[in-house]
């Protein structure tokens, strides 16, 4: 059978659409609706991979058929360019960064381009462009002037050999990736966006969302701000001195407060070394060097045994007036809450099993039914019962109340308050980094933090390479000297730049409104640009953005909307996260050797069988294993679509009315589903159809109304537009084959015919007294009431019951009726 030679005409049509330029937002008809559909920018470390194929196919779905139904679409691309990686590799190669990243951009966007994705290329952007990142600065900026960028104290992973800070990922089981050092801590002070200011925001704008959104991310997004209600209660503590001190603490069981019969401080905490009894010092600081290795992950796992240190001193419980002793351990935290926490043994389990290996007491305050008492069994109990030893609470019986009961007793007292409490914390967006957008700030020793004059944007990277980016024991912006140091915009007088970089989570926060206008000179974007776009209608992307990535974008988003700058709150109307490309069952990987290569498939099937292959291999949520897969049996299907348009005889000219019902019907029905089925993401299933209106079109060909017939012409044309979503060069070779100018892409979708989708009818026999009396033509889809209707009307009907009253009737919609009269 005949077949088309892939590479000619991948390059063939290559050279038409550059030249067509087909998918410039803003070129559609005057008046379309606008639609922005947006996919999460790459990172340009080396080629166009699995990964990045599948999620551009499914997101090329959307944004083609978006402009096949007459939208003015915003399909734009850009790169993720700032990074440690680059920074790595000019390490190894004695380069600048920046000559990694800008060539790793050029390959991946001419893979791009090769594999057709409708991208709108006259807005590409590179955030590690000066023209980008003086507007990240500027953000920066105006976040500062607003008190939302502060500078504090924090510890950053430090190697004592290569006397540099250590991304988190550069920190494997403890060590230095680079040289097998352990890996300490050191205190920095470093940059923080406040996004728990948002926190209760960034919770409450989720709602709308549900509809839209994976429930997965919902669900992240919930956890990660972690909204707990409780209550913060005041405990005055005596110390070694004789002296007292008040200590808070965080619960969200401030009913249980008659049952806490200890405290524990965080041993990291400053508080647990100001209260620490001197006779207890040093055990606690030879606790606290232990505690100081551990991750989060070990301190709040419930399988370890407890572990800590006594610090010697006593708390006094505010309802019962008795003494606590006061402990630091691990399992409290130092960064949540208040880094203090009362322990109620008796109904929080880690507080149970550190009295129980430290013989602390425990006291039950909750009788709950059917438990039997933690005191005995040492299974704490959670659950609502009753009060006891509860003073005013005693005989309770419901925890919300008690909750409220206790809380209003605290707050009359003064010893408390009801409060909300959020696991998010503060952005720490420092970064020790050559290789990210400067923070525009300068340190002058008489007028402190001075903010670069916004004219003076962008603080511009130096050129460094190679050699200037090795570790030397402070970051390489503080040792380029020619750079960091520079006159105080106030005084005038000698000061340093800052020398950290920005996280490069800042640049990716707001790249989505800069592609509505990228080379707007005026501010971050155009405001204008931004309302005709924005918030962007879908977003596809990896879950692993899930949290980080769009709770900064919801973060920025809603900043930029207080500063009055866009006049919504979210950024992203739908989402949608692509499954990942699985060889085998498992994630592919060099050392399992199961990597399949992008470039070596394509260049065996070509782009359009490697598109088809990934959009029908599943719901686009669910993993692809490609080892399940056949990009060779897509190539066949595309061949024999690609045939049709060879076989198509009848001139143009012709109405398609005059032609074969049968098939005409296959071809609107496939249409008309076609769409539904791309709206609610079922592509796999838009793709099956189209293949069965393939064979449909075959088959009437071969042996039914033949090729000369205007539904064959209608039926090839509309694969041809079908197929201009998924695999584009086939699409636009049948639509030159069938005689038409290029581009396929842009024709726009074909008008539905309602007529057509009615299903063929069906007959439905009338009976009176149990006998025939009409035979009916209807819909198979008519309802019972239409069907009697219809039925009691027909003249032989009615003339069979002669007036006679009618005393029952029957329906069995589309088959039957029965009349019963007399
Ligand atoms: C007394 C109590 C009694 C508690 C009880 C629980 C059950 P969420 O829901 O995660 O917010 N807590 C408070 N601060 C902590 C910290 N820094 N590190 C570890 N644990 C901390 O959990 C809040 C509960 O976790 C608080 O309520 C506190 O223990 C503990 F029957 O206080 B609770
Ligand atoms: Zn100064």
């Amino acid at each position: 059978a005949a077949t088309y030679d892939i590479a000619a005409v991948q390059d063939k049509w290559r050279k038409v659409w550059d030249d067509l330029d087909s998918f410039r937002a803003g070129t559609a008809a005057p008046g379309a609706e606008k639609r922005y559909a947006l996919t999460m920018f790459p990172y340009p470390s080396g080629d166009l991979h699995m990964g990045h194929a599948e999620v551009m196919a499914l997101h090329d779905v959307i944004a083609r058929f978006w402009w096949q139904k007459g939208y003015d679409v915003l399909n734009p691309i850009g790169w993720d360019s700032f990074g440690l990686p680059a920074e790595n590799a000019a390490i190894r190669n004695d380069a600048n960064p920046a000559e990694w990243t800008y060539a790793n951009i050029e390959v991946q966007a001419e893979s791009f381009r090769r594999y057709a994705i409708s991208f709108d290329w006259s807005r590409r952007l590179h955030t590690s462009d000066p023209e980008y990142y003086a507007w990240t600065q500027w953000l920066f900026l105006k976040f500062r002037e607003r008190g939302l960028a502060y500078r504090k104290n924090s510890p950053v992973n430090w190697c004592p050999n290569d006397q540099t800070v250590l991304a988190n990922e550069q920190v494997v089981g403890g060590m230095c990736e680079r040289c097998g050092a352990e890996v300490t801590k050191r205190e920095l002070t470093q940059w923080y966006f406040k996004v728990t200011e948002y926190a209760q925001r960034l919770l409450d704008d989720m709602e709308p969302l549900k509809e839209t959104w994976p429930d997965r991310v919902i669900a992240m997004q919930r956890n990660w701000i972690g909204r707990s209600e409780g209550a913060h209660v005041d405990f005055d503590i005596t110390l070694a001195d004789g002296s007292t001190r008040t200590v808070t603490v965080f619960t969200t069981r401030p009913d249980t407060l008659y049952g806490a019969t200890f405290m524990v401080v965080a041993a990291d905490a400053r508080l647990a070394d100001e209260i620490v009894a001197p006779g207890q010092r040093d055990a606690f600081m030879a606790y606290l060097t232990e505690v100081r290795k551990e991750t989060d992950i070990d301190r709040l796992s419930t399988e370890r045994p407890k572990s800590g240190v006594d610090l010697g001193v006593f708390a006094t419980n505010p309802v019962t007036g008795e003494r606590m002793p006061v402990w630091a351990a691990d399992y409290v935290l130092a960064d949540y809450g208040t880094g203090a926490i009362m322990a109620v043994p008796a109904h929080d389990q880690r507080d149970l099993d550190f009295a129980k290996a430290f013989g602390l007491p425990v006291r039950r305050v909750v009788a709950v039914p059917d438990e039997e008492n933690p005191e005995e069994t040492y299974v704490a109990t959670a659950g609502d019962g009753t009060y006891v030893n509860s003073g005013p609470l005693d005989g309770l019986t419901d925890k919300a109340n008690g909750i409220a009961r206790i809380i209003e007793q605290l707050e009359a007292d003064g010893r408390g308050k009801g409060t909300v409490n959020f696991r998010l914390r503060d952005w720490l967006l420092s970064r020790q980094r050559f290789w990210g957008a400067p923070i525009p700030i300068i340190h002058c020793e008489k007028c402190g933090e001075v903010p670069v004059p916004y004219d003076e944007l962008p603080v511009r990277l130096p050129e460094l390479s190679g050699a200037d980016l090795k570790p030397k024991g402070v970051s390489p912006l503080a040792a380029a000297e020619d750079w960091v140091n520079v006159a105080c915009p106030e005084c005038g007088g000698a000061a340093k730049r800052d020398s950290d970089t920005m996280d490069t989570f800042v640049d990716s926060s707001w790249y989505f409104l800069r592609y509505c206008s990228p080379s707007y000179q005026h501010g971050p974007f155009d405001e204008d640009a931004v309302r005709d776009w924005m918030p962007a209608a879908q977003y596809v992307g990896g879950v692993e953005h899930a949290i980080l990535h769009l709770l900064y974008s919801r973060f920025f988003t809603k900043v930029l909307h207080d500063m009055g700058m866009v006049d919504f709150v979210e950024p992203f109307s739908a989402l949608m996260n692509q499954g990942q490309v699985i060889n085998q069952g498992k994630a592919m990987s060099k050392s399992l050797g199961n990597g399949v290569n992008l470039g070596d498939t394509i260049d065996e099937y070509g782009v359009d069988a490697v598109r088809l292959t990934m959009v029908f291999a599943g719901p686009p949520e669910d993993d692809i294993d490609w080892a399940d897969l056949s990009p060779g049996g897509s190539l066949k299907f595309l061949q024999r679509a690609w045939r049709l348009s060879g076989d198509v005889a009848s001139p143009t000219g012709t109405s398609p009315a005059d032609g074969d019902v049968a098939l005409r019907k296959v071809t609107h029905k496939t249409l008309h589903e076609a769409e539904q089925l791309i709206d609610s993401h079922r592509f796999n299933v838009m793709v099956a159809r189209t293949m069965e209106l393939v064979n449909a079109t075959r088959k009437a060909i071969d042996s039914g109304c033949g090729p000369a017939d205007p539904a064959v012409r209608e039926a090839v044309e509309a694969v041809a537009i079908l197929l201009s979503l998924v695999a584009p060069y086939t699409a636009e070779e049948m639509w030159e084959r069938l005689g038409h100018r290029p581009t396929v892409a842009r024709v726009g979708w074909p008008t539905v015919d309602p007529a057509l989708l009615v299903e063929d009818a069906v007959t439905a026999v009338v009976q009176i007294q149990g006998k025939v009396k009409a035979r009916l033509d209807v819909s198979p889809d008519i309802s019972e009431a239409d069907l009697e209707a219809l039925a009691m009307a027909d003249p032989a009907v009615v003339r069979a019951i002669d007036g006679r009253p009618v005393r029952k009737v029957i329906v069995r919609a589309p088959k039957l009726v029965n009349v019963v009269v007399g």
